[in-house]
């Protein structure tokens, strides 16, 4: 066989490709006696701009993955879909005139002929699409089983607000910005200060699953990093309940205090040691407390004032470290402490957040950073009680002391370790141990027109009232208008003929809810749909979803940690309690890419000039070409820049494997089985680096495979098959034109990958002799198998022979293979 010089890439993609579709070799069986493999790739949501070069480099890995898995005998799910609901389409659509409906549709092509381009093997008769009315029929049915459970319920509580976006947030959905006026919290998505505003929301109970969603991050084959989030996020504390007796310091208030309910305040600490230098309470300016002690507080109007201003900020903003303190004290009423009796004042302070442990604080300023900053402001005393060795008291080194000591000015405690001090104190005071989280309820509602409609009707004689299963999906109404009307409402509440509906339960006028979903709703269970994308009858099959489940491999950005992966792990346990899947987690197996940035190192945006199209690459060098060149970059898990030189690289590798195939002869008239140990050992290789995600290395090991290859005069044909098999996963196209090149019939991707035999990868060691004429010169200890050619190259480099054979001249060379190589001078 002689290939030609040029490889033209244009034509073969474009032919396998076609090819591959009209045989279907990619489609998935729903059921095999094979094992499974099901790998994901989190899916995009459709943006007007298109893939840039960065984008693939999962999806490149995933196919890698895939397909070496199908080749070892897998029955595997590789499927793509679109994340199309939520503010980044609606944005994008609001900007450039085009109603989303349309915008998303057109994205989507234009995204799929990307993805088509570059080779990918994905089962496309099951790709699925978040805002097709089929899909998201069980979305909302997911939500109506979640209201069911007592799972999603209305609040009134503020929430933060973007006033760019004009829509609710999660805090999931905000960032941290430091500005000149100090840290603010920020809107992800745009970047505006979000306030807080009251509104009604729909809130779902993640919090319910707290403790098993930290428990089960064990179990994972996750990223460290990313497990770390998740625990930071979930957040985890271990305290102690503290009630501190009410006081009031006039009679009237006496006897308020006597007949309510509310004759102590609730602290939560973790740091019930520090009990005796409590010096002063703090509670949330929200604290119900203060409400219902309002009548008697002699201060009302300027604790009134001071509450009204808290409403405003964020919970970035009132907890940031080093921010002035501020605070009022609330006049007319004391608490007692339980340790001594002693008598503290109570403040209203907006570093006490409202929904976390009690909403009321023990304040000890010798030993907490916070209250030390604030007894300082307000001149309150300070009493160490923990100490050690060194200067520890605030004011002999001017910040409270955290760390661990012995106890001190706490009576009977004394001189004990502060560790047994907390077991110790807390007994003595009748605390309770409690476990509290971080992590807050997930706002689940936003005033935006592209998402989920809310399956809810409000009725005035029933309430709320879920709309029956039968009657889903509620269809997202076609409007002229989408934009956001900034009122708090969504523009579907000025669609009268949409809204205004019967009660399903009496029949009298009623209104549908017309705030809708947020973006995180679809992508938090589309990897079932995947496994019965067509069902109607159900969100997924059970046998199916027995079979499938978990995701063996999930891969994608690592920016989604605390959101995505979080919200998706709740609703997969929450859908394991109503039996809807087998397994308490959806993805056993995690893998992060690294961001591939300009060839400037920033980040590609339209805005550096610095994006890169993978179409054209696909066109001039070739979709293997892209392929083999973000997988050898670098480190999958790292970040690389483009770079030019080392796509020309890759091309370079392409077309030396092009041209190796001239070299390919009968098995039966090959002298040289040499080369068969490196064969094994990149079979070895390639197998071990694709199974681990190194596929950089994977792709060194085929090079030096190629240019020990390229030194041979001849190549067997077997083995250049196996060569081709272990490259097919990288350059699917070019192996498969080889590979029928070489007379083969059936697709090189539904062939079986070769096996490392053991024997072949062990070097044998030998001794061959070296004579000149006849005469024993010189011993070589080389492996087994090498060529005449390299025998004498080695030979020649000894000087023993080479004080005989100056310059290397000799009439004739004499070799018996592996024994003995004789010189004629
Ligand atoms: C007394 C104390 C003394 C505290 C000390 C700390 C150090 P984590 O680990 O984050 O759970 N706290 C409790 N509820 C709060 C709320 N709603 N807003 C603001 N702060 C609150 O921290 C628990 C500690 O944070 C608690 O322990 C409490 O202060 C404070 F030397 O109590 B500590
Ligand atoms: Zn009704």
């Amino acid at each position: 066989m002689k290939n030609g010089p040029k490889y033209d890439h244009l034509k073969i993609e474009k032919k396998w490709q076609a090819v591959w579709k009209k045989q279907g070799i990619y489609k998935t069986e729903d059921s095999s006696k094979k094992p499974k493999a099901y790998v994901l790739d989190m899916f995009p949501y459709p943006s007007g701009e298109g893939l840039h070069v960065g984008h693939p480099k999962g999806y490149i890995a995933t196919d890698i993955y895939s397909r070496f898995k199908r080749m070892n005998g897998y029955n595997v799910l590789h499927p793509m879909g679109w994340d199309a609901f939520g503010l980044p389409a609606e944005n994008y659509a609001i900007d450039n005139k085009i109603n989303p409906e349309i915008s998303v549709k057109k994205n989507i092509k234009y995204f799929k002929s990307q993805l088509e381009k570059i080779g990918f093997d994905y089962d496309w008769s099951r790709e699925i699409n978040t805002t097709d009315p089929g899909y998201y029929k069980w979305t909302q049915w997911i939500f109506l089983q979640l209201l069911k459970k007592g799972l999603a319920y209305e609040s009134w509580e503020p929430i933060n607000w973007c006033p760019s976006c004009q829509t609710g947030l999660a805090n999931e959905d905000l960032e941290t910005r430091s500005t000149s006026s100090g840290q603010v919290a920020v809107c992800e998505r745009c970047g505006s200060a979000v306030v807080k505003k009251p509104m009604r929301q729909w809130v779902l109970k993640i919090t319910n699953y707290a403790n098993r969603l930290l428990k089960d991050l064990d179990q994972l084959n996750w990223p460290e990093s990313i497990k770390e989030s998740q625990r930071h996020w979930i957040g985890q504390s271990e305290g102690v309940e503290i009630e501190f007796k009410l006081k009031a310091q006039n009679a009237k208030l006496k006897i308020e205090i006597k007949n309510s309910k509310q004759k102590s305040i609730k602290v939560f600490t973790t740091r019930p040691d520090t009990l005796f230098g409590a010096t002063y309470l703090v509670v949330a300016p929200e604290h119900e407390i203060i409400q219902k002690l309002k009548i008697k507080i002699q201060n009302w109007k300027e604790i009134e004032t001071y509450i009204a201003k808290t409403s405003q900020r964020s919970e970035i903003e009132r907890t940031v470290e080093g921010k002035e303190k501020t605070g009022v004290k609330l006049e007319g009423v004391m608490a007692i402490n339980p340790v001594n009796g002693g008598e503290i004042p109570i403040f209203i302070a907006d570093y006490v957040l409202p929904d976390y442990g009690t909403s009321a604080i023990m304040a000890v300023p010798a030993h907490d950073t916070r209250d030390y900053e604030f007894a300082k402001k307000f001149k309150l005393p300070i009493i160490p009680v923990v100490v050690n060795d060194l200067p520890t008291t605030p004011d002999q080194v001017g910040i409270a002391h955290t760390g661990p000591g012995r106890m001190a000015n706490s009576d009977q405690f004394n001189g004990l370790d502060n560790e047994r001090a907390k077991i110790a104190i807390t007994k003595f005071v009748h605390g309770k141990q409690v476990v509290k989280y971080k992590l807050r309820d997930w706002v689940f509602s936003r005033q935006r027109y592209w998402g989920e409609p809310i399956p809810i009707i409000h009725c005035e004689k029933c309430g709320v009232v879920p709309v029956p299963e039968k009657d889903l999906p509620v269809k997202l109404p076609t409007v002229k208008s989408y934009k956001p009307t900034g009122t708090g409402e969504s523009p579907l509440a000025a669609i009268a003929n949409w809204v205004n509906v019967k009660c399903p339960i009496c029949g009298t006028k009623a209104k549908r809810e017309t705030n809708t979903m947020p973006q995180w709703a679809g992508s938090s269970w589309y990897y079932l749909r995947f496994i019965d994308p067509k069902n109607n009858k159900a969100l997924v099959d059970k046998k199916k979803e027995t079979y499938w489940s978990p995701v063996d491999m999930y891969v994608g950005g690592a920016e989604h940690a605390t959101r995505h992966l979080i919200y998706t792990r709740f609703w997969h346990k929450f859908l394991q309690d109503i039996g809807v899947v087998n397994q308490p987690e959806p993805f056993a197996q995690l893998k992060n890419q690294g961001l591939i940035s300009g060839a400037d190192g920033r980040k590609m945006s339209k805005r550096w000039g610095n994006v890169i199209n993978p179409d054209d690459v696909v066109k001039s060098h070739g979709a293997d070409t892209l392929r083999l060149y973000e997988m050898f970059m670098g480190p999958f898990e790292q970040g690389t820049a483009w770079s030019i030189d080392n796509l020309m690289g890759a091309r370079r590798f392409v077309e030396k494997i092009w041209r190796l195939a001239s070299k390919i002869i009968d098995d039966k008239k090959l002298s040289d089985p040499g080369n068969e140990n490196l064969l094994h050992k990149t079979i070895k290789q390639v197998t071990e680096d694709i199974n681990r995600f190194n596929f950089n290395t994977a792709v060194s090991a085929l090079m030096i495979l190629a240019n020990d290859w390229e030194k041979r005069p001849n190549l067997s044909c077997s083995e250049f098959k196996i060569l081709l098999k272990l490259l097919a996963p990288f350059a699917p196209h070019l192996a498969e034109e080889l590979w029928h090149n070489l007379g083969e019939k059936n697709s090189i991707h539904l062939s079986v990958w070769p096996v490392a035999d053991p024997k072949k990868l062990i070097v044998t060691e030998i001794k061959i002799v070296v004579q000149i004429n006849g005469k024993v010169r010189a011993n070589l200890n080389l492996s087994a198998g090498q060529t005449e050619e390299t025998v004498i190259k080695f030979a020649l480099l000894d000087p023993l022979i080479n004080k005989w054979l100056a310059g290397g001249q000799y009439k004739k060379a004499i070799y018996i293979r592996d024994k003995l190589l004789n010189f004629v001078v």
